[in-house]
Order: C-alpha cells, then structure tokens, then sequence
C-alpha cells in the first residue's frame, strides 16, 4: 500500500473509488484502511462511528505519524442510504499544535486553525468539494478513469437566495427568531415571492445545494436540542470552513461557527449557514428576540 505523503494525497485516498468493494460501505474498515495508509500526514483520526478517537500510535511506529488531525464523519446522512437519497462524507483538517504525542487536544481548535476541510456528495454524480483556504473547488469523479477532475473553480455563494432549508416537523420547539423567521419566509411582508422550501434530511446534500443555488440551511437549537443535533468537529467546523471561503456565512446564531472553541470531541452546535444577506436576516431577528 503507498505511503501517502501530505494532505492533499490524504484527502485523495479516502475517496479514491475502493479496489475492495468490502471497504466502500464500511466506515470501520475505510477507517482502518485509511489509518493505515494515511498515516504518514495524519496523527489523529475523529469521527463519530462508535464514538470513536483514534491516535496513530496505535497504527504506527511514532516516526511514521503525521502532522496532521482529521476530524471526519465518514457516511453523514446514512439513514438516507435505504431510500437512495444522497449522503455524503464530511472531513476537517487542523495541524497538529507540536511534535508530541498527539492527543483529543490537537482535535479541539476552533474551525478558523483549519488547514483545509470539505465533504464528499454521493448523488446523482460524486463530487469532491474541498477549499484548503484559498476558495472553494468541485471536483466530479470520473468513474472511467477513477480521477476527480475539476469542474468548478473559485466557487462563490449567491449574496441572497430563495430557498430555505430546515426541518420544519420540530417547528413546535423552534425559539421565538427561528418561528418568525420561517413566517416571514412564507409570508414576505414587502409583499416579493415566498422562498422555495427545500429539506433531504442529509447536511451534505442541502448544504451542496444551498452553495450551488444560494439560500439558507439551518439545523437550529431548539426546546428539545438546546445544542442543536450537528457535531461541531466533523459536520459543522468543515461545512462553516467551505461556507465562508465561498462568500457565504455560518453560524450557531450567537458567534461564527469557526469561532466556537470547542471543549469535546463529539459536542453538538446550532448552525445556520448560506447567502450572507439570509443569514443576516436571522441574526437580525435573534437580536429581536433578546432581552
Ligand atoms: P433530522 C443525518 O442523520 C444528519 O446527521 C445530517 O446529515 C442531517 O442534516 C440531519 O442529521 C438531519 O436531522 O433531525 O432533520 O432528521
């Protein structure tokens, strides 16, 4: 198996099409497979499949570990693989603070330490979305040649869009913000054309649509979920990382989502993302609303 010799080789293996389709739906042993083979960039593996935090030590002689975490939610939307709806695989990647042993100290930095971050969308095509600071860029695999190749460059948000996406079936426990934010969408009191209302249920998908298209995603805090349902490390951080560097905005409706400093590996955080002017239409109201 190659060594793989920096991020970019990294962030290439784990969604390079599998010559073992045993690996291709198995998050364990993509897992083990890419510890193995990613050793060298990668120090820190975090991803929430058995709650699981795994230091390269245990794959590795320490001079083979790499200078690199990656927090990863391997098959995010997998409740959706049953119906055929998109999924997708979500990645973050922070330098690690020292030569050290690495440890859950070198996953817990705030999104804006990110090096690089982005997701894989399994629809109706594969694509790799991946910025590593400098803007956004698609790339369609192949399947042919089992290459991604470029299809976008420098890809920006729309300023405003017309679509809102969030799962209205919790509308019962939305706070007051959230509640007329939604009834403003539906009822423009300047009297312009309601928002579209789009909701896969799978953060890769309506994220990808939210960038493509324009509009707002939001996985908000409500009465039953005060944190939201999102993990910080591996769904959030990377998906506010690509928002921003495509123009857009994310946000846990107090602070930027790059911003949170987080104290657990696997900890939740309310998101709302997308055009800036729709966020800021949010936050607008969350100001309102506080006392
Ligand atoms: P709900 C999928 O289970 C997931 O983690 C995200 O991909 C998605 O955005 C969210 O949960 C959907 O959650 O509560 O609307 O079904």
């Amino acid at each position: 198996m190659s060594w793989v010799s920096d991020k970019n080789e990294a962030i290439r293996f784990c969604f390079s099409p599998d010559p073992d389709p045993a690996y291709r739906w198995d998050p364990k042993r993509k897992l083990f497979s890419l510890a193995e083979t990613c050793s060298r960039p990668s120090a820190v593996l975090v991803q929430p499949v058995q709650q699981v935090f795994l230091t390269m030590h245990s794959f590795c002689h320490s001079f083979l570990q790499g200078k690199y975490v990656v927090c990863f939610d391997p098959l995010d939307g997998s409740s959706n693989i049953d119906c055929l709806a998109s999924i997708g695989t979500i990645f973050a990647i922070y330098r690690k603070h020292d030569e050290g042993e690495p440890t859950a100290r070198d996953a817990l930095q705030p999104g804006r330490k990110l090096v690089a971050a982005g997701y894989a969308l399994y629809g109706s095509a594969t694509m790799l979305v991946l910025s590593t600071g400098n803007g956004v860029d698609c790339f369609m695999l192949d399947p042919a040649i089992g290459e991604f190749i470029l299809v976008d460059r420098n890809v920006k948000i729309k300023k405003r869009g017309k679509i809102y996406s969030v799962n209205e079936g919790y509308a019962k426990y939305f706070e007051p913000a959230m509640t007329e934010y939604l009834q403003n969408m539906k009822f423009p009191k300047d009297g312009s054309a309601p928002y579209g209302s789009r909701y896969v249920g799978s953060m890769v998908a309506d994220v990808h649509r939210t960038l493509v298209y324009g509009g707002i995603f939001m996985y908000p805090a409500n009465s039953k979920s005060p944190k939201g349902k999102l993990r910080l490390l591996y769904e959030c951080n990377p998906m506010a990382f690509i928002m921003e560097q495509a123009g857009g905005k994310a946000t846990n409706g107090h602070q930027p989502i790059l911003d949170i400093q987080p104290t657990n590996l696997h900890e939740r955080a309310p998101i709302i993302l997308g055009s800036p002017d729709d966020v800021d239409d949010y936050l607008a109201l969350v100001s309102k609303h506080t006392v």
